[in-house]
């Protein structure tokens, strides 16, 4: 008999959905809402508002609303058996943060399914946009957190992570600070994944422990909110946060919006949400230490899972909590899919022409080196951007092709020493995850073996099965991880790409180089 649970992944660019049959091991739908082409009337330029000062990245929640409408009625009009899903839980672009009134809570419960979502919410906010995990306009803020909480190490010792411009503490202090009287109009601060949550649950929902970890204002050890943190954020902050719950919290059953108006199970239940990242070393099935994965979405994302708490001395990395329970250990390269596309659009190519272009310049690229920061950079900190070119020409097509990806492959070895992993093989998803040509440049410059998955949704996937694991444990009948896992996070048979034999040679030699142009340039 079919198990079906449904994942959802609120993400930078798209909403997507995952549905699994946890007895036949399959993905049985799996669909996305882009939101600059569903949503043209909003403006936004790959889901964030365009702004003049590059720092200040912002997204209107409302697309976030109208993209679960949209993407449910796909779902009903494709026959993706909602009567008989049994759980859902998703997945939201870590940091970014939601804003509501004093209505909101009442407007969740009622949720009028004559109406649509949007109708339904659109007096709730007392923010009208929301800062995203792009926004680096919070330096400042971060200083002033990270002075009150005892510099670096201190703040990393206690929320996982230093202070980052776009982590959700610095964000409120910002807000606070700039619009005091919006910020006094506030009842609630979600995270996306949690705002996301309060909309499939009808109530204001929990932040899981995964994503409240991205907000320098966790314990990351007791995970409880961190009361130094809350008094150097904002004041009467704790009154405007949600409580914070394990992964695997059932909030309830399903609002009955969307069983009236999409027939979805009413009995279905709604797990807390957590962070893309999070939601993808499930979908990875990287429950065991040690084991890395490299995301290419609109982000890059290294990361792995750790049993204990270790920091990042340089204070680049951070320190999440895993749905299992675990740690994991993150770094993010804010200039990732973006930086690709800038390049590929440059020369009017298309994936299959800058795939092409590529593979025609020679791995290690003659010593032709860029720095490609076409946004401010998180890792290594780079406010300004600018791109720079080292014996690189700036129309040499197929020289910036490969400038670009080996620059943010060598980026991630460089930055990723610190979590001393021996990596023998990394998992590769995301949306150009797909492009095979990159992958080689990934083996080659990480000298290991890389695998593709069959979905490259694996934060949408990671939410399909801990709905799964969170309806199994709620009804007592508890599965291990590694047995949720199992089918669904394999990698795709014979998909491994190796290194090439004289890769290991020519990556010393230009790692080296990068190494020292990316310290001549960022100082560090
Ligand atoms: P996110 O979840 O952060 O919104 P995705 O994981 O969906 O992002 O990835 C979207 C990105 O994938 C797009 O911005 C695009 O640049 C990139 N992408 C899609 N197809 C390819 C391809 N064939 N080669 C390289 N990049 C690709
Ligand atoms: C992680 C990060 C991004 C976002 C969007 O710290 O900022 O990966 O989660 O994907």
């Amino acid at each position: 008999m079919s198990r079906l649970f449904l994942g959802l992944d609120s993400s930078t660019q798209s909403l997507t959905a995952v549905v699994i049959d946890l007895t036949s091991r399959e993905i049985v739908y799996e669909d996305s809402v882009g939101f600059d082409e569903t949503f043209p009337s909003y403006g936004t330029q790959n889901g964030v508002f365009p702004h003049q000062d590059p720092r200040v990245v912002h997204t209107p929640p409302l697309i976030w609303v109208e993209a679960l409408d949209v993407l449910f009625e796909k779902m009903s009009d494709a026959g993706a058996r909602l009567s008989e899903v049994l759980a859902v839980s998703g997945s939201g672009q870590q940091h970014g943060s939601v804003y509501l009134n004093d209505e909101a809570a009442k407007a969740l419960e009622g949720l009028d399914p004559s109406r649509s979502l949007k109708e339904n919410l659109e007096g709730v906010f007392s923010r009208q946009t929301s800062p995203v995990w792009m926004d680096s306009s919070t330096t400042r803020e971060c200083s002033e957190i990270c002075e009150e909480l005892g510099g670096l190490g201190a703040t990393a010792e206690a929320t996982g992570s230093t202070t980052f411009e776009r982590f959700t503490g610095p964000q409120i202090r910002k807000f606070f600070k700039t619009e005091p009287a919006a910020y006094e109009d506030t009842n609630h601060i979600a995270l996306v994944s949690s705002f996301m949550a309060s909309l499939m649950a009808g109530r204001i929902a929990p932040i899981d422990h995964g994503d409240g970890a991205g907000m320098n204002l966790m314990d990351i050890r007791t995970r409880r909110w961190h009361a130094g943190a809350l008094e150097a954020t904002a004041p009467g902050l704790e009154g405007r946060l949600p409580s914070l719950a394990e992964s695997w919290t059932c909030i309830g059953p399903v609002s009955p919006y969307f069983a009236e108006r999409y027939e979805l199970n009413a009995n279905a239940k709604a797990l807390v949400w957590s962070g893309d990242n999070p939601n993808s070393v499930v979908g990875l099935g990287l429950i065991r230490e040690g084991m890395v994965a490299i995301s290419l979405g609109t982000s890059d994302t290294y990361f792995g899972t750790m049993k204990d708490c270790r920091f990042d001395p340089r204070g680049e990395g951070h320190v999440f909590v895993s749905p299992t329970g675990d740690y994991v250990t993150l770094i993010c390269f804010k200039n990732g899919s973006l930086a690709r596309e800038k390049v590929k659009d440059s020369f009017g190519l298309d994936w299959d022409g800058f795939s092409r272009a590529l593979s025609t310049a020679p791995p290690g690229n003659d010593g032709k080196v860029m720095l490609p920061y076409f946004e401010p950079e998180i890792v290594p900190n780079v406010f300004e951007p600018g791109v720079r070119r080292i014996g690189l020409e700036e129309d040499d097509i197929s020289g910036n092709c490969r400038a670009v990806v080996e620059a943010q492959m060598i980026s991630m070895r460089i930055h990723a020493k610190w979590m001393g992993v021996s990596t023998t093989k990394i998992y590769a998803t995301g949306g150009a995850s797909g492009n095979r040509d990159i992958l080689q440049v990934m083996a080659d410059v990480q000298g290991c073996p890389v695998y593709r998955f069959e979905t490259t949704n694996s934060a949408a996937l990671g939410a399909a099965l801990r709905a799964a694991h969170g309806y199994l444990l709620e009804s007592g009948n508890e599965m291990p991880w590694d047995e949720v896992v199992s089918g669904f996070a394999d990698p795709v048979s014979g998909s491994a790409i190796n290194p090439a034999p004289d890769a290991r040679e020519i990556y010393a030699e230009l790692i080296r180089k990068y190494e020292a142009c990316e310290t001549e340039v960022t100082g560090a």
